[in-house]
């Protein structure tokens, strides 16, 4: 008897000795590895679907700021959420399996462990970023999705967060969430009109330079701009520079947002003068941090922590003028790797309860679930904002006692339409940057102004064996090895607001340092210190 399962996995087979480990950005790894792994996730998508009665589940293909010759491929929940959990689990379980029947038996032992019944539809959604071995990995994943029997659409080249609003409109249509129309032009119509509602006539000041890190979100901005006021029409000027996607081994190589948080420096491309708005989108479109030059010609760098308090204060004021202070509470989700100074100006200044969650945007976005506004953005650039059902329904029935807070209703109505809640979005967060800076007559250096950060220093440690380093109070304390956390203790104290911890990374085999301290010599001593402890 034929067996499609099998047949699927022997045209994929996989390599001998490898381990694959679905991450907290999916499968990642060297492309040239990675085809059987697109095949038994096509399947894995198929069961996921059908067990969600057929809703639609998102697959992309991509290695965000990975270098060129990486690939991955993640997995989408109906409403643009990361993947549950235990499907991690058996997403890793089913990647390891090795002969064709032991992948076939996986997957019907699956659909019988969740009951699941192989002749309800399976939808799937694709898409991938410009990467060259992203279209030999797309054959393989299609193979296993024809093999199990799915529907699929296809989008060819998305940004990360495109294809999370595809998932999310498609599984939404028709009802009262729906979230847009499921096109790239339904994409860029929503986000284009919800900028030019957010502006309400405030026009940005200066232009703005944006490096796609030449990766996908270089072309995609591009059709974006079409859809924004231009500069005549009160909107705002934007280049688009590092857009070479016809050169895939330039991508993340000299720019993007992941170096430039790295090395704390523009793209060496980069020609922006003084006070020259700048921001670098990474690989996929999904982080964005802003940078510029000061009038001493000094990089300045305006990361993610940055944009988390500059929305979460705009925000707090649009809930304040609009009357709506006492029933909507905003609060700002961060990781272990955001700089002190800024949690201390979110507590202290902005007077907004800040949480703590360990690294991967889906421990973010579950604790940011739970608040009625909750900003959420990692230290690199990734994040976005979402708003509670309670929240939203109390928006929308508010009935608005004078022109004031007419306004700043109407202002908050269309942050939400330009905020893509579905995941961080590097082009919707920096269109709402825009808005916010717009509103506030601000360029970069009133932004920077509102705090100083604490020097700091992050750096890869390459470790025997990264998996005996385990953590406790959302990374920030070691609980194993022993003893190496009074060791870290230890020096944290001999410096002035010293912060350090350490932590097995989830997309590379290293261990993470992080150290923060009130100099810059401070912060790097304190980082090597502690690099030598674990080491
Ligand atoms: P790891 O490798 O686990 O530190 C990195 C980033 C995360 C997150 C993921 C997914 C840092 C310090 N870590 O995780 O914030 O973005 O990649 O891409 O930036
Ligand atoms: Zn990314």
């Amino acid at each position: 008897m034929s067996d499609p399962i099998a047949d699927a996995a022997q045209k994929h087979p996989a390599p001998e000795g490898l381990v694959y480990t679905y991450g907290t950005a999916g499968f990642r790894t060297k492309a040239d590895v990675l085809d059987s792994v697109l095949t038994r996730v096509g399947f894995i998508a198929a069961l996921r679907s059908r067990a969600l009665k057929g809703k639609w589940i998102g697959v992309m293909i991509t290695a965000s700021h990975n270098p060129p010759q990486d690939n991955g491929v993640k997995l989408v929940e109906p409403l643009g959420n990361m993947l549950q959990e235990d499907w991690e689990v058996i997403s890793t379980e089913m990647a390891n399996k090795v002969s064709p029947e032991h992948v076939s038996q996986y997957y019907h032992d699956i659909a019988a462990k969740f009951k699941i019944d192989l002749n309800t539809p399976a939808r799937v959604v694709v898409a991938r970023d410009t990467r060259a071995s992203g279209a030999r990995l797309l054959g393989c994943l299609q193979d296993g999705l024809a093999a199990a029997g799915a529907e699929v659409k296809e989008y060819g080249f998305l940004t990360t967060p495109q294809l999370h609003y595809m998932v999310r409109c498609l599984n939404t249509e028709g009802t009262k969430d729906a979230y847009g129309t499921a096109t790239e032009q339904g994409y860029y119509e929503k986000f284009g009109a919800a900028f030019k509602t957010a502006l309400r006539g405030k026009k940005p000041s200066g232009s703005l330079t944006v490096d796609g890190a030449n990766g996908v979100g270089g072309p995609k901005l591009k059709e974006l701009i079409k859809y924004l006021p231009s500069k005549e029409e009160g909107g705002l000027e934007i280049s688009v520079i590092n857009d070479n996607v016809i050169k895939p081994e330039s991508l993340n190589v000299d720019c993007g947002a992941d170096y430039v948080k790295t090395n704390q420096r523009a793209p060496p491309s980069s020609k922006a003068g003084p006070g020259d708005r700048c921001a670098s989108l990474d690989g996929d479109a999904d982080r964005v941090v802003y940078y510029f030059k000061d009038e001493q010609n000094v990089f300045r760098l305006l990361d993610g922590d940055r944009i988390a308090t500059l929305v979460a204060s705009f925000l707090g004021d649009l809930v304040r003028q609009s009357g709506l202070a006492d029933s909507i509470k905003i609060g700002v989700v961060q990781t272990a790797y955001a700089n002190g100074a800024a949690t201390n100006y979110v507590e202290q200044n902005l007077r907004l309860k800040v949480d703590c969650t360990p690294t991967g945007v889906k421990y973010l976005h579950h604790a940011a679930e739970k608040l009625d506004i909750g900003v959420y953005f990692e230290a690199n650039g990734h994040g976005t904002v979402i708003f509670s059902h309670d929240t939203l329904d109390t928006i929308e029935k508010y009935e608005p006692r004078n022109p004031g807070e007419k306004e700043a209703i109407e202002v908050l109505q269309a942050c939400i339409n330009l905020i893509n809640q579905s995941v961080g979005d590097a082009l919707s967060d920096f269109l709402l940057v825009e808005v916010v800076l717009a509103h506030k007559h601000w360029g970069p250096q009133e932004w920077l102004s509102t705090y100083t950060d604490l020097p700091n220093r992050l750096l890869k440690v390459l470790v025997n064996d990264r998996t005996i380093f385990k953590t406790t109070d959302a990374e920030r304390k070691l609980t194993s090895p022993e003893g190496v956390q009074a060791q870290i203790d230890k020096e944290v104290q001999k410096v002035r607001q010293g912060r350090s911890f350490a932590r097995a990374s989830g997309t590379e085999d290293a261990v993470r340092v992080y150290a923060e301290a009130a100099t810059k010599a401070e912060a790097e001593d304190l980082a090597r210190k502690v690099s030598e402890i674990v080491k």
